[in-house]
């Protein structure tokens, strides 16, 4: 087996120190960092990604997924930049304004990394004006916001406007347990995932 292969394979197990060691072995072996990244890396939490929308894994599989691609990305990450490999896209995210909920928006976060997005996190109870801010300062070309109350859901329309309002082109994306299609299109963001993984697959497909 290639060692990106065992790269893959003990990333979806959530084996992080395993995933440490293998990425380490395939830069011995001389294996371009980049691929290690997509064969290894984002090869196995794409299929992560796909068996958590299938229901064939659970949230516990998909954060111990993660935290091994955190672990390998650590020994990964100075490699690539020196190698001048740039991030897909960067995409900031967030819980709308008034909600504390971050489970399922920390999951989004991984997945849209997963994917080989830059995730910069603005936190819960966001103001739509921080993800403004965010989005400009860091040229980002999605913002994924998150609400899991049915009284702060309706805070989402405040960020499409403000984004509409600042003049940016940043897509706006949303997504928790209340929001569904119809809301999304009631608002006016433009695009609506029903769970973390296919909020990456949505970023992807926003970004073309
Ligand atoms: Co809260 N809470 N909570 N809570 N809480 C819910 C959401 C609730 C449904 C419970 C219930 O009554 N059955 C209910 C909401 C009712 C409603 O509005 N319809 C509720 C309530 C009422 C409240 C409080 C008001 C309770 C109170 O104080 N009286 C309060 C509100 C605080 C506030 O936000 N201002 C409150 C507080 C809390 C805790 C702080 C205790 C805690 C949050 C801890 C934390 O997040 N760090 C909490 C929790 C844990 C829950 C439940 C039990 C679990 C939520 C969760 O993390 N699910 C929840 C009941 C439930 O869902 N069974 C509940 C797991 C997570 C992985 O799923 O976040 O849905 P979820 O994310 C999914 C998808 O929705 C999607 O991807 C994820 C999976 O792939 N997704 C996106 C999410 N964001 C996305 C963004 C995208 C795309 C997809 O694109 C950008």
């Amino acid at each position: 087996m290639q060692t990106t292969e065992s790269i893959c394979q003990a990333l979806m197990k959530g084996r992080a120190a395993e995933v440490k060691l293998l990425v380490d072995q395939a830069l011995q072996e001389g294996v371009p960092a980049v691929k290690i990244l997509n064969d290894g890396l984002l090869q196995g939490m794409g299929i992560i990604g796909d068996k958590f929308k299938k229901n064939e894994v659970y949230v516990p599989e998909v954060l111990i997924a993660a935290r091994a691609m955190k672990a390998g990305m650590e020994i990964l990450k100075p490699k690539l930049v020196a190698a001048g490999v740039q991030p897909l896209a960067t995409a900031v995210i967030g819980t709308v304004k008034g909600d504390l909920h971050d489970i399922g928006k920390n999951l989004v976060g991984m997945m849209l990394e997963g994917a080989g997005l830059k995730v910069v996190d603005a936190g819960i109870d966001v103001a739509p004006e921080k993800f403004v801010q965010l989005a400009k300062d860091n040229q980002a070309q999605v913002i994924g916001v998150s609400a899991l109350l049915t009284t702060t859901m309706t805070n989402m329309k405040l960020v499409v406007e403000a984004v509409k309002a600042a003049g940016l082109t940043t897509k706006v994306m949303v997504g928790g347990a209340p929001v569904t299609q119809a809301f999304c299109d009631e608002i006016g963001a433009h695009g609506y995932a029903a769970d973390a993984a296919s909020a990456a697959d949505l970023a992807k497909k926003l970004l073309k």
